[in-house]
């Protein structure tokens, strides 16, 4: 027996995230200015001392494995790592088809460790998360699998697995995206959703994989198969997260944002700016670790042209250049270069920009490598933004491809 293994399912396309998944896979998406969205689970595990752990890959990985090797590479250390996992490394010509089916391909992977448990996380979240807390429940319950729950308004459930659960937290009703969500009792405004966070029993695991791949109807999904047909046999647990804590916990404890949309990403990079900090990333007794390029801190000039700089509420990260500019209530990411004059507010510049002198740039997303000439604005008039090419959100925030040069030939 040799403790936990934990399986991190960083397969996902991520197509409502669409253009900032055009070329690379969603766990790797920049987040907060200098981390990955995938660092979040990772520091969840390592700020929980589990330090095994595997990252099954699949779609356009090339930016996440980078990222693995620069920011999560353990040296000298046989039984700590965070080793990548591409599709089809142990098993045939399939891709993964479903999420249980990336764990069914690499069960040889967690036979080698013969784990007393498996920890089975998604990557597209931002939150903070003592894992230890859901695997002593686990534990407590003798439970064959535990499934992580978080609350969230009775209209955004729908997006989500729906739970109900008994008084002693057994899981006594699960539906994965249902049109008509149901609502805790005595509280119509409010459902327990899964964070699509498992703990599980090895042996139980393999034994509901192996059935599950036999299954020619299955879409060999957690949320679709697994959970309501492990559910039935009633020793299926739910850990509460409003009961996690994390010490020295500044911000919100339970805060926790599924990133999937461009609406909820940009939500969730407002929240970072909040005053109040909703997110709290300062917490010394939680570092978040992640990748730092060789490149100096970041530096705000007065303009020679006498241009005041207004920066307020916004987070800078190293390497930017910032000159007689207005930013408010935005992130830049590293190496972004801001010429006099510029306005950017409610904006995410993800890193290596070049934002030219005299430019606006309102609740947008530039993604890296955007350069934008000269007194163009970004995010002012939508019917010419369309006319770019580029995205504009349900709650219009548009979204600016990687590398686009904009406003060159207008
Ligand atoms: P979804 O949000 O639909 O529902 P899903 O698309 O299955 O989640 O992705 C879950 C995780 O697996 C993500 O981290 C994703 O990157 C990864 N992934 C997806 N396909 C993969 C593949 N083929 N190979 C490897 N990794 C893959 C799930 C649950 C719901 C729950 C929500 C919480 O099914 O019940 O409420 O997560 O967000
Ligand atoms: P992303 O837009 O997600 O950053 P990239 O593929 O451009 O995607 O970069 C991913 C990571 O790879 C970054 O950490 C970057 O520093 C690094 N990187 C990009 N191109 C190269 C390259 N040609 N050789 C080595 N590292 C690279």
């Amino acid at each position: 027996m040799a403790g936990i293994l934990s399986m991190i399912l960083a397969g996902g396309a991520g197509t409502r995230l669409f253009p900032l998944t055009e070329t690379r896979t969603k766990p790797a998406v920049p987040f907060a200015g200098q981390y990955r969205l995938v660092d979040f689970v990772l520091n969840n595990f390592v700020n929980s001392d589990l330090l095994k752990i595997y990252v099954l890959t699949q779609f356009k990985s090339q930016s996440l494995n980078i990222h693995l090797r620069q920011a999560w590479h353990f040296s000298g250390l046989t039984d700590h790592f965070i080793d990548p996992i591409p599709a089809q490394m142990r098993m045939g010509k399939r891709w993964y088809e479903g999420t249980a089916d990336a764990i069914y391909q690499n069960l040889r992977l967690i036979e080698i460790h013969d784990p007393d448990l498996v920890v089975i996380f998604g990557s597209d979240h931002i939150y903070k998360m003592n894992v230890r807390q859901m695997t002593d429940f686990h534990k407590n319950k003798q439970a064959d699998l535990t499934v992580a729950a978080i609350r969230v308004p009775i209209e955004e459930a729908h997006q989500f697995g729906v739970m109900e659960i008994d008084e002693e937290g057994r899981l006594i009703g699960f539906e994965e995206k249902p049109a008509k969500p149901k609502s805790l009792p005595g509280n119509p405004d409010v459902a327990l959703i899964s964070m699509g966070n498992y703990t599980f029993d090895p042996d139980v695991l393999y034994r509901v994989l192996k059935e599950d791949a036999q299954d020619p109807n299955s879409s060999h999904d957690f949320g679709k198969n697994i959970i309501p047909n492990l559910m039935a046999e009633g020793n299926v647990y739910v850990y509460d997260f409003a009961n996690n804590h994390i010490p020295g916990e500044r911000g919100d404890p339970f805060y926790w944002r599924d990133v999937g949309t461009i609406d909820s990403y940009w939500q969730a990079s407002m929240d970072l700016l909040d005053s109040d900090s909703a997110l709290d990333l300062y917490n010394p007794k939680w570092p978040m670790r992640t990748y730092h390029p060789t490149v100096p801190a970041a530096q705000i000039y007065s303009c020679s042209k006498g241009e005041a700089n207004q920066i307020t509420d916004s987070s800078i990260a190293s390497g930017c250049i910032v000159e007689g500019a207005t930013v408010k209530k935005s992130v830049l990411g590293f190496e972004v270069i801001v010429q006099p004059n510029v306005a950017i507010t409610e904006s995410v510049i993800m890193g290596s920009n070049v934002i030219g002198e005299g430019c606006t740039i309102h609740r947008a997303i530039l993604d890296k490598n955007v350069e934008v000439a000269p007194g163009t604005t970004i995010g002012v008039d939508h019917d010419l933004d369309e006319k770019r090419g580029f995205t504009i959100s349900a709650g219009g925030i548009v979204t600016v491809p990687k590398g686009t040069k904009v406003g060159f030939d207008d």
